[in-house]
Formats: structure tokens, sequence, C-alpha cells
């Protein structure tokens, strides 16, 4: 992966050049549904997120994940949007999130179901403990893009997220 320098001020630039350099996926409403208790009132599906990964899939054997995610502003009824969450598979896998530019907040949940919440705005850096589940929410006006580090064997598990009440049963 080549040298990259993060500068919150020129983002949507910067942006357009992580776009060309990364795996880019992308999350609407009708991809996340059972993880907003609502639906979007004019029967619009919004992108609510979008994750650009490093290095590009296929770049060779690696077990590290770098990925930018863009959050959009907006919001299904009272509810901000937000990622999905999830825990590791591997329980003894954390992982670094450090805010480029936005506000809004981390919320990281055990298995047995405590939850605790981590303001975020630009500059913050901060921890996911191994074995703790994450998701971040963005209440504000605008886009809140942050860097995720984390080993890539870790794996998702979405459904584990069911005890903090993340996810529909
Ligand atoms: C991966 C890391 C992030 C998220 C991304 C989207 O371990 O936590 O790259 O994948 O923020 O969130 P989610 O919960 O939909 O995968
Ligand atoms: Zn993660």
């Amino acid at each position: 992966m080549d040298a990259f320098y993060l500068d919150p001020s020129a983002f949507p630039a910067w942006q357009a050049g992580a776009a060309a350099a990364a795996h880019r996926a992308e999350r609407r409403w009708s991809d996340m549904r059972a993880f907003f208790a609502g639906q979007p009132a004019d029967g619009a599906d919004p992108v609510i997120y979008e994750v650009y990964t490093w290095p590009p899939q296929g770049a060779g054997s690696t077990d590290l994940d770098v990925s930018l995610t863009l959050l959009m502003a907006g919001r299904i009824g009272d509810e901000p949007f937000h990622t999905k969450g999830h825990f590791h598979h591997d329980p003894d896998g954390p992982e670094y999130v450090s805010v480029v530019s936005g506000e809004g907040l981390l919320e990281r949940a055990t298995r047995s179901g405590l939850v605790e919440s981590v303001a975020l705005r630009a500059g913050v850096q901060t921890l996911v403990p191994a074995g703790w589940a994450h998701r971040v929410l963005n209440p504000g006006p605008a886009p809140l893009a942050f860097v995720s580090i984390a080993s890539r064997h870790v794996g998702h598990d979405y459904g584990g997220v069911r005890v903090a009440g993340w996810v529909r049963p």
C-alpha cells in the first residue's frame, strides 16, 4: 500500500483519491433493514455509509486491514445513520480507530450486554478492546469519516450484536 496523508480540510479531494486506490463497498438502507427500527419515509433507499479498504483485495498475503468508513449524515425516523456493528470472530482481535472528520459516537458492547459510548470528533484516536462489538453513529449534520485498523483474519460477526439490541432478532 502506498503512503497516504489524511488531510481533513481537503477531505472531499482525498476521498476521490482513496476511491481510486481502494476496494469500495457501500451500504444502503436496503442492505441493513434489520439494523434499523424504521424505514425511509419517502420510499428512498439512501446510501448510509461507504467503506474503502486497503490493501486492495488480492494484493498479496497480508493480515492487516486498513479501512476508511464514510458515514453519511441522516436519519431513518428518529434513528441517526449508523454502521451495522459487529463482533470479531476472533475474541483476541482488537481494533484501532482514528477520526478524520465529522462528529459522532462509537458504541462498544460486550457479549453480556454492557454498552459504552465514546464521543468522536476529528483527531480522536480510540481502541475497541478485544472481544467487544462496535458500531458508529452519526447524529450530526456532516459526514463522519474514520479509519479503522485490525487484523484481517479476525472476521465479522454481525448476528452477535443482538445482545446489544443493534439488530432485530
Ligand atoms: C472492520 C471495521 C470497519 C467496519 C466499517 C463498517 O473491522 O470495524 O471497517 O467494517 O466501519 O461497519 P460494519 O459494522 O458495517 O462492518
Ligand atoms: Zn471491527
